[in-house]
């Protein structure tokens, strides 16, 4: 396996989100990337390299010019400490601009995009390590600590050379990878998490978003009570992989999260560390070239092992 790392995410610093009017910590901290890394490193889960720059039109395919434009000026506006939280361009009130969230966000967008590459040249695996996330970001508007949708740009990137199945493993649903795949029967989204009903992002996610047009059939959600414990969650997998493997992709693309975690001060399922080299197993076997892409994860304390547990599983798909 492949990583695709680097700490241009430490200049995207927000030290607020708004949540129901009051501003609280920012969740989202530079320390989960730093962590992540961390662990593979001492677990020696394969070799790290720098992402390659890609010019902006793979943002452009996914993404609103003008809404590209306005994060990259107005993030070139704002002095060091200085904190934006937009009136324009929003799902929500927790994606704020800051001087770094531009380069931020592209870097972590280019991260996506190496891996991408990486696989149209026969390497099988790759893990991009992207901060800020990318899953809430839509064609124009940001939200849930992202700006840019690294797996949907991945994906349109890829789906030029043949049909592609995104795994949604966050414990959100993916709105903006959803959104961007809705009407297209050559790019399948399957995405496991907490019930709309219950949580974030409230708006989508529900049974009946199937897709749209010749993209009906080509959206699939399972949504999740948060009582969903290991062998219920494991089950519920085996399904989403059933639907992928069907569908039988050229290249998979996961939107990995670790938010599913119990301990998560944001998220949780009932999930315990156990399950995620299970879990990573289990996607492996699908035996498809595959691009992990990082997504959530909020518990500093377990993140890092929690990656590299779930990598390892990867890893050892015949173990
Ligand atoms: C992003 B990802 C708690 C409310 C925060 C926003 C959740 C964004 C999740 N302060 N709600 O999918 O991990
Ligand atoms: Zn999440």
């Amino acid at each position: 396996m492949i990583i695709v790392y680097t700490d241009t995410h430490l200049s995207h610093q927000p030290q607020y989100e708004v949540y129901d009017g009051r501003l609280v910590a920012y969740a989202e901290t530079s320390q989960r990337a730093e962590t992540i890394i961390a662990a593979i490193r001492s677990r020696k889960v394969g070799a790290i390299i720098p992402p390659r720059r890609f010019p902006l039109r793979h943002l452009y395919a996914v993404h609103q010019k003008q809404y590209v434009d306005f994060i990259r000026l107005r993030s070139a506006a704002l002095n060091a400490g200085n904190e934006l939280h937009p009136s324009y361009f929003m799902s929500d009130t927790y994606a704020p601009i800051v001087a770094g969230t531009y380069d931020a966000s592209r870097r972590a967008a280019d991260a996506a995009l190496t891996g991408a590459e990486l696989l149209l040249r026969g390497t099988r695996h790759v893990y991009s390590l992207c901060r800020p996330p990318g899953h809430h970001a839509a064609h124009h508007t940001m939200g849930g600590y992202c700006y840019f949708n690294n797996a949907a740009i991945a994906a349109e990137y890829l789906s030029r050379t043949g049909r592609i199945a995104i795994l949604d493993i966050d414990f959100h649903h993916g709105n903006g990878v959803q959104d961007a795949f809705y009407d297209r029967s050559e790019v399948l989204y399957v995405s496991l998490h907490a019930d709309p009903v219950i949580s974030y992002p409230y708006s989508s996610g529900y049974t009946i978003e199937q897709g749209a047009h010749e993209g009906f059939g080509y959206t699939t959600n399972y949504p999740l009570s948060r009582q969903t414990n290991n062998k219920q969650y494991l089950r519920v997998l085996s399904k989403a992989l059933a639907r992928i493997s069907d569908f039988s992709p050229d290249y998979l693309v996961v939107c990995t999260g670790f938010d599913t975690f119990y301990l998560d001060p944001i998220g949780g399922f009932q999930l315990t560390a156990d399950v995620y080299p299970v879990i990573g197993n289990r996607i492996a076997s699908l035996n498809l070239p595959t691009l992990l892409i990082q997504e959530g994860g909020y518990n500093v304390t377990h993140l890092g092992n929690l990656v590299a547990d779930f990598l390892s599983g990867f890893n050892n798909k015949n173990g």
